[in-house]
């Protein structure tokens, strides 16, 4: 096969990548319009090559001092209930090809066994910052609510409005991708995200939803927002982001 590609590379590469990609089912929700060949390209690239890589992970000396927070809090009326709250009303809510689709408190989550990691995010803009990340693997939340051997991607929800994003199942069983309510040893920080935030630490910080309320197990993908796969890919950027 490597043969193959190599000698075609020269005449249409994209094509062949093309071709490659749809025979192993590996089109990305943006695989139309101008980058679409290159977004294909790099996604059917990784998903060959690297499904099973792990993002590297540091010790504790490697955090970084504060955790760069991006964003400020929400300041969204809903968003501030909640918090006046404790967050003791927050919910995650998953549906889609669910057997038993299920809405989660923090506490429930809790209850879930507990994985951390000290793991880089990266923003797209060039900066990065490390931090230790703690909660639940996606795919044991995943795993509770009897996901469908049909699943193909999982879409999810910020509380923030028009917030949303999806990876595809490597990415969404792979174990270092947490529901995550805690950072370095404490409380998941409103600025970072809390009470709860989604990290997939093999892609861009930007797939790193926070404020994170809804998970929908889908096969089409295609009926959501656009149709590419996220809010961020309707602005242009990649829906793959991996590193
Ligand atoms: N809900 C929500 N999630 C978000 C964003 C956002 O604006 N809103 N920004 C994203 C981007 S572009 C980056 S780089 C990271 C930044 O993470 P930080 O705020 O913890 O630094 O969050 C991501 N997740
Ligand atoms: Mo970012």
């Amino acid at each position: 096969m490597g043969l193959g590609i190599g000698a075609a590379a020269g005449i249409s590469g994209l094509a062949v990548a093309d071709r490659i990609a749809r025979r192993y089912g590996l089109i990305p929700p943006d695989h139309s319009g101008l980058y679409g060949p290159g977004e294909t390209l790099t996604y059917a690239a990784h998903r060959l090559l690297t499904r099973h890589s792990m993002a590297r992970e540091f010790s504790w000396s490697a955090i970084s001092n504060p955790p760069f927070a991006n964003g400020a809090a929400p300041k969204d009326p809903a968003f501030l209930r909640l918090q006046a709250g404790g967050f003791a009303d927050w919910r995650l809510q998953v549906d889609g090809m669910a057997a038993h689709p299920v809405s989660f408190s923090l506490g429930d989550l809790k209850s879930l066994p507990m994985r951390s990691q000290i793991t880089q995010l990266q923003c797209e803009e060039g900066w990065s910052f490390i931090a230790e990340w703690i909660g639940v693997p996606l795919s044991d939340v995943l795993e509770t609510a009897g996901i469908l051997p049909q699943a193909k991607f999982v879409v999810y929800q910020s509380l923030q409005e028009g917030v949303w994003d999806s990876v595809d199942m490597t990415d969404a069983l792979h174990p270092q991708t947490l529901v995550t309510y805690g950072m370095n040893g404490g409380e998941l920080p409103v600025g970072n995200g809390g009470p709860l935030r989604l990290r997939v630490p093999r892609q861009l910080g930007y797939k790193s939803v926070k404020y994170l309320t809804r998970l929908t197990v889908t096969d089409d993908i295609t009926k959501f927002g656009k149709g590419r796969g996220s809010a961020a890919s309707e602005e242009g950027y990649a829906w793959y982001a991996g590193m």
